[in-house]
């Protein structure tokens, strides 16, 4: 899309954002007055500068990178990152409702933000030398730089330590080979996280910069979901990459499981939003479409289903709420973690699927989010762990028995 078209769709005042977020249980009461200061402007940047033109993207398959900028000066990259490092300095809840108003919009949208700040953010801070700390993420947070996170291969996906990407040594230097697959963002990603077997076989992480000789990002094509997002590989052969560029401050595969805990936790407030989008579309649908001489909504089964998304929603934002204080706190486990992405990437599908039968025909088309919001979650529930990953990490913390091994 070009920018001519880009401003014709603002200027057309298509895609109309008139949102008003559920809250049956009066959830705005737990939250801070900076709290809903982040909500409502990442709210209010999302309907001037995404609604507007987000359909058109989903529509072409097309990743508007014009917005990341935007992102970053709104400050939905790294919320939770020390402003120092050119993150937010905000807590997580902060960082959660910044998430759900993206995801809102779409998941695509989210998925930019969430692999910025919690993937490629989170792990130069938590696990870089002060120099990477300095080098990239004020650049990452102004939104200067665009990062990604490859973990995933092509055979290796829910099993991440059978991973064949390796590097050797060479003096100041190593040379990395090997290939990620499905990762956001990678074709217009500045640096990459990438995570490789050291010569001893043990995961590290090194920071992978745009321009290393060997290195490329091939664009992933045919999605039906995620069509906002960007996806590609990560192919590595022979990258000669400086020493300097290992994350000095980990090793072992609790490096990037700890960096998908804060993206976990993210999708879990992220999942929300898109079920609210659905829930609100289909609750106004309810009431200004008439059949037999008046307003669906007035039929018991209409009724119903709203009665239970509403339900359903409420539940999860009371989760996300306490999931939140408790990441505040440092205190919250992954167990934990995985119940929330679990339950509510679920939620969402299923108050998706309902919303879609509410609009009748009319909800298969791109005149309002559900469908859209439908398949972006079929990805949703699959990265970061899938639904059934998710369950036996639960299963694992009931009953102390390793489904893995
Ligand atoms: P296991 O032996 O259990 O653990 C290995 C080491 O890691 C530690 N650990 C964790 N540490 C921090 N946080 C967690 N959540 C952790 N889970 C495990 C563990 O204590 C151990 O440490 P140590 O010191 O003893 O070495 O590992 P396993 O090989 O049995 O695997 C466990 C399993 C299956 C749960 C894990 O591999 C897993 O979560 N698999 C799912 C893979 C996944 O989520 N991939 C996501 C890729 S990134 C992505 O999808 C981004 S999408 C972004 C977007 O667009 O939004
Ligand atoms: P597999 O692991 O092959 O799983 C296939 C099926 O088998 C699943 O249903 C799974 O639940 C099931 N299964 C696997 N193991 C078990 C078991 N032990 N017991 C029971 N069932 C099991 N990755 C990144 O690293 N970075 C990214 O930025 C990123 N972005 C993504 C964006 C998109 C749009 C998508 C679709 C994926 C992305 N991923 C990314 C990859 C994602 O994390 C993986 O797809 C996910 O972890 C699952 O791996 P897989 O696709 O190889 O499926």
């Amino acid at each position: 899309m070009t920018e001519a078209e880009i401003n014709s769709l603002k200027e057309s005042g298509k895609g109309k954002d008139t949102y008003n977020q559920p809250d049956f249980y009066n959830i705005d009461d737990l939250l801070s007055d900076e709290h809903k200061m982040v909500r409502d402007s990442v709210r209010s940047y999302v309907k001037r500068e995404l609604s507007p033109i987000i359909e058109e993207c989903a529509q072409q398959n097309y990743f508007p990178s014009h917005i990341v900028k935007q992102l970053g000066e709104v400050g939905c990259f790294g919320p939770q990152i020390p402003a120092e490092y050119g993150g937010g300095g905000l807590d997580y809840i902060s960082y959660g409702l910044a998430m759900q108003e993206l995801e809102r919009c779409d998941s695509g949208i989210r998925s930019t933000a969430s692999v910025q700040g919690s993937l490629v953010m989170y792990p130069i801070h938590k696990f870089g030398s002060e120099e990477q700390k300095r080098k990239f993420l004020p650049k990452l947070g102004s939104g200067e730089m665009l990062g990604c996170f490859g973990l995933t291969e092509p055979d290796h996906g829910s099993n991440p330590n059978g991973m064949t990407t390796h590097f050797t040594e060479d003096g100041d230097s190593i040379i990395l080979n090997g290939a990620k697959m499905w990762i956001s963002n990678a074709p217009e990603a500045d640096v990459a996280i990438v995570w490789a077997k050291n010569p001893d076989g043990i995961v590290q992480g090194v920071i992978v910069e745009r321009g290393m000789e060997g290195f490329t990002t091939p664009t992933t094509h045919g999605k039906w979901s995620l069509r906002a997002s960007i996806t590609g590989e990560l192919v590595f052969d022979n990258v000669r990459i400086p020493k300097s560029n290992i994350l000095p401050k980990v090793t072992g595969l609790k490096g990037p499981l700890t960096c998908l805990n804060s993206a976990r936790y993210g999708i879990s407030w992220g999942a929300l939003g898109a079920a609210m989008d659905c829930y609100e579309s289909a609750r106004k649908y309810a009431s200004e479409r008439h059949q037999f001489g008046r307003p669906i909504g007035g039929f018991q089964l209409q009724q119903k289903k709203l009665a239970e998304m509403l339900t359903e929603i409420t539940k999860a934002q009371l989760v996300c709420w306490r999931l939140g204080n408790l990441m505040n706190n440092g205190k919250a486990t992954p167990a934990q973690i995985s119940m929330a992405k679990r339950n509510n990437v679920e939620i969402a599908m299923n108050i998706a699927r309902e919303a879609r039968q509410m609009h009748g025909g009319m909800g298969i088309t791109g005149e309002y989010p559900i469908m859209r919001h439908m398949m972006n979650l079929e990805s949703v529930v699959t990265y970061e762990g899938t639904h059934d990953i998710h369950l036996l990490i639960l299963g694992m913390e009931i009953t102390g028995e390793n489904a893995f091994t």
